[in-house]
């Protein structure tokens, strides 16, 4: 017979699907209700791996599944190709990274043809082309109109490998997120983006992502934003006119504070040393230094020993009076809250290892044995003689001596007047007899920096603005969009802390736009994750010479129902693409305050339980796989393998199994064809059965991403027809017929060459993937069945072919249902109806 030949089937579909475009959707006039499925789009680094292959077998089961419910689904890719890699390549082959990543972009694209995901190939876009990147700059220049992009002086990570700037969020366990390399500071002038001016709405919002989001990504979310809420509190300071705020979410332990810290490389550490002795501003200088080499990770680590400084200066309790030393510590952050804190040693871990390696007072303020909550205090029992011990019998611990931190609730005890109020009645008591005497009021705090945007480096966005002397940052007009990015050559593209462009002379070198001056480009570029921030509205008008995106197309078809990517891009890319969407919300460009309504993260694609990588020499090339297995084959491995969130092992996967099952799908349909015509009627009543429970399952199951589970009743579903085929009512069957074509329906969403020619062996002409989704039969959803009887006063009107586990109500509204019935109650009114499931209903009328 026949033979399933997947190089044969591949090559003869594609040219088709490219003429035919059965995914685009460009037509204005089409009625469909609308899905926006996006899978993240690639970096252009080498040819596609077998991570893209999972993604976007996974996203497109879910495109090509709402197609068939009748929805007009924009599938769209694009590449997200500006960056460090290409730069690297490029440097390390003497290449232009322009042709680095074009030639990428070329591979990966015709590999992504292949394997034929239903992608609307009129919609790509690139960030790298100056048509994609003029829009970074006008969304730039709105957020600089707006105040939300500025410049300012400040320490930033810097990465001495790659000699770039890293926003926090490259910073990973204190390394670069690139090389690996420890990060250490910088004193840079940069451009951020205000992203803290979100930081409330970028939290509270993430309540409308609950259930659609992954949990997990949520509370990476909530965490890097980090809303602490507490108080500022102003300590005078000796010989300084202006006193300092501390920021503290303790300002109940008050009494308790023994010193204050300050950032050693904060103005404030640097201010306060000035008038100090010699030796004391020589041991901080030292210090200092020091601290610059000392990654953030590492100054907060309560592992490491307290090092610091006596500044031999004073501050004044704003409470007691009191006065306290001030010290410069390293576990003080300077961008953090004030870059100065009070420090209560008995009741903070990090204040009480510094006072005990400085042998600094620790006073206990709160008494953590003294029960705070409950109606029913829990009273400890000696478990001696039983009898209750009163919590007051137990000795406070005193964690001068102990070293351990008393954190716990407790009742305030050296207080003053707020002794005995519980921990956070105190908290707010205190704040207001603060607020009372203007020495403090509530505040709230921030782990989420400023998003720092500018990269001294070559391959990125052109920040348009120009320096002039006299007239200072002025940004280049709109109409001069795009600022092109100048060609490589000549270019001195290696690291080495300052733009590569700003050697460009021809190209920096311009006129003051105001006042017509000499005037230099700014010659920094942007961060990648700004492009990223918005392309998903990009592709809503990818052509557009007019706009970044049309509103018009926005509200059409955004924000995205579906979005698909790694959970590698849980924090810094979701969090710019809210905060971006945010941002064009108030601008009024569009309606909606979250770009992406619900996301899957899929898992990686491992090789004997490791991630793939070059020097575990574990790499499984995705071309070879397809080459010998079938793009099919594979990309059902992939939908087959498990919960798409796991992670799939190809060493425990089989795709040369999924291949024999496609051969074995195939030749069904094969095998109906060379059968003559038949007859509805004779269809297998069992084999009818199982089409039908499947087609009424997959739909929910695909919703809940159990691609697998439908793979393996697909599966049944193909062994079933095979068995009729062979032992049972053989290929001329009504039944047979309609497995077949329900087959071919379903291996869309996993196998689109076989369900395509499969679809076309049973003689279709349109392609499968426009195919609607067939509704199940209701009837033929019973699994075994009863014959229940209907009467009407007693005389039997009806029987109809039931459940055995239907139920009473069921049953009834059955039998009312009924024709026969109807017709026979006429217009008589119904008085009783007696049920007895699964075997009789009798129904009693009066005229
Ligand atoms: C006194 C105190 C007593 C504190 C106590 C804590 C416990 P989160 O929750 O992360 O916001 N802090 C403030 N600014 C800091 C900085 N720049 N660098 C390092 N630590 C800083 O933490 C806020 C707490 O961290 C603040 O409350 C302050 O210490 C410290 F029993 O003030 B607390
Ligand atoms: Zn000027």
């Amino acid at each position: 017979g026949a033979q399933y030949d997947f190089a044969a089937i591949q090559s003869k579909w594609l040219p088709i699907w490219d003429e035919l475009k059965p995914f685009a959707t460009a037509d204005p006039d089409d009625k469909r209700p609308r899905k926006y499925v996006l899978d993240m789009f690639p970096y252009p680094s080498g040819d596609l791996h077998m991570g893209h292959a999972e993604a976007y077998a996974l996203g497109d089961v879910i495109a090509r599944y709402w197609r068939q419910q009748g929805f007009n689904v924009l599938h769209p890719i694009g590449w997200d190709a500006f960056g460090l890699p290409a730069e690297g390549a490029a440097i390390k082959r003497n290449l232009d990274p322009r042709d680095w990543t074009y030639d990428n972009i070329a591979q990966q694209k015709a590999s992504m043809r292949r394997y034929a995901p239903s992608f609307d190939w009129d919609r790509v876009i690139r960030t790298c082309d100056p048509d994609y990147y003029r829009w970074n700059q006008w969304l730039f220049l709105k957020l600089y109109e707006k105040g939300l992009a500025y410049r300012k002086a400040s320490q930033v990570n810097w990465c001495p490998f790659d000699q770039t700037v890293l926003a926090n969020e490259q910073v990973v366990n204190g390394r670069c997120e690139r090389c690996d390399n420890l990060v250490t500071k910088k004193k840079l002038t940069q451009w951020y983006f205000r992203i803290t001016d979100y930081a409330d709405r970028l939290l509270d919002d993430l309540k409308q992502l609950e259930g659609a989001w992954p949990s997990k990504v949520l509370s990476m979310q909530r965490n890097w934003i980090g809303r602490s809420t507490g108080a500022d509190v102003q300590f005078a300071i000796e010989g300084r006119d202006e006193a300092v705020t501390v920021y503290t979410t303790r300002p109940d332990t008050l009494y308790g504070v023994t010193f204050m810290v300050v950032a050693p490389d904060s103005d404030l550490a640097a201010e306060l040393v000035e008038g100090a002795r010699p030796e004391v501003r020589e041991r901080f200088d030292e210090y200092l230094a020091a601290v610059r080499g000392t990654t953030e990770m590492d100054r907060l680590s309560t592992e490491r020993e307290k090092t610091g400084v006596f500044l031999e200066r004073h501050a004044i309790n704003p409470l007691t009076g009191e006065r306290i030393p001030i010290w410069a510590a390293d576990y003080v952050l300077s961008d953090y809250g004030h870059g100065a804190i009070m420090a209560v040693p008995a009741h903070d871990q990090r204040d009480l290892d510094f006072a005990r390696a400085f042998d600094l007072p620790v006073r206990v303020v709160v008494d953590t044995n003294q029960p705070v909550t409950g109606v029913i205090p829990v009273i400890p029992v000696d478990p001696e003689t039983g009898e209750p011990t009163m919590p007051e019998d137990a000795p406070l611990e005193n964690p001068a001596e102990t070293g351990v931190a008393l954190t716990g609730e407790g009742r305030l005890i050296n207080s003053g007047p707020f002794d005995g109020l519980s921990k956070s009645n105190a908290i707010r008591r205190v704040t207001e007899a603060l607020q009372g005497s203007g020495l403090g009021e509530t505040a709230k705090n921030f782990r989420l920096r400023d998003w720092l945007i500018s990269r001294q480096r070559y391959w990125g966005t052109p920040i348009p603005i120009i320096h002039c002397e006299k007239c200072g940052e002025v940004p280049v007009p709109e109409s001069e969009l795009p600022v092109l990015l100048p060609p490589a050559e000549g270019l001195d593209l290696k690291p080495k802390g300052t733009s590569p462009l700003g050697a460009a002379e021809d190209w920096v070198n311009v006129s003051c736009p105001t006042c017509g001056g000499p005037a230099k480009r700014d010659a920094d570029t942007m961060d990648t994750f700004v492009d990223s921030s918005w392309y998903f509205l990009r592709f809503l008008s990818p052509k557009d010479d007019t706009q970044a995106f049309d509103p018009r197309e926005a509200e059409k078809w955004a924000p995205v129902d579906q979005y698909v990517g790694g959970v590698t891009h849980a924090i810094l890319h979701l969090l710019y693409s809210r905060f971006i969407t945010k941002v064009l919300f108030d601008m009024g460009s569009i309606s909606f305050t979250e770009p992406f309504t619900a996301l899957l993260n899929q898992g990686m694609v491992l090789m004997e339980g490791s991630a793939m990588s070059k020097s575990r020499g574990n790499i499984v090339k995705l071309s070879e796989q397809l080459d010998e297995h079938g793009v099919d084959a594979v990309r059902l491995t992939m939908a087959f393998a498990g919960p798409p969130e796991d992670d799939i092992d190809w060493a425990d996967v089989s795709p040369s199994g999924s291949a024999k099952f496609l051969a074995r799908a195939w030749r069904v349909a094969h095998d109906v064809t060379s059968a003559p015509d038949v007859v509805w009627k004779n269809g297998d009543p069992a084999l009818r059965r199982v089409t039908h429970r499947f087609l009424a399952d997959a739909p929910g199951l695909i919703e809940a991403f159990k691609f697998n589970v439908v793979v393996a009743r697909l599966m049944e579903l193909v062994n079933a027809t095979r068995k009729a085929i062979d032992t049972g009512a053989g290929p001329a069957d009504a039944a047979v017929r309609e497995a077949a074509e329900v087959t071919a329906m379903a291996l869309n969403l996993f196998a689109p060459y076989t369900a395509e020619d499969m679809w076309e062996i049973l003689g279709y002409e349109a392609s499968v993937a426009l195919a609607q989704w067939r509704k199940a039969d209701p009837t033929l959803l019973i699994e075994e069945s009863v014959t229940a009887v209907v009467q009407v006063d007693g005389k039997v009107r009806d029987r109809v072919e039931v459940s055995p586990k239907i139920s009473g109500d069921e049953l009834e509204a059955m039998a009312r249902a009924s024709e026969a019935v109807v017709r026979s109650v006429g217009d008589r009114e119904i008085v009783n109806v007696i049920v007895r499931a699964p075997r009789l209903v009798n129904i009693a009328t009066r005229p």
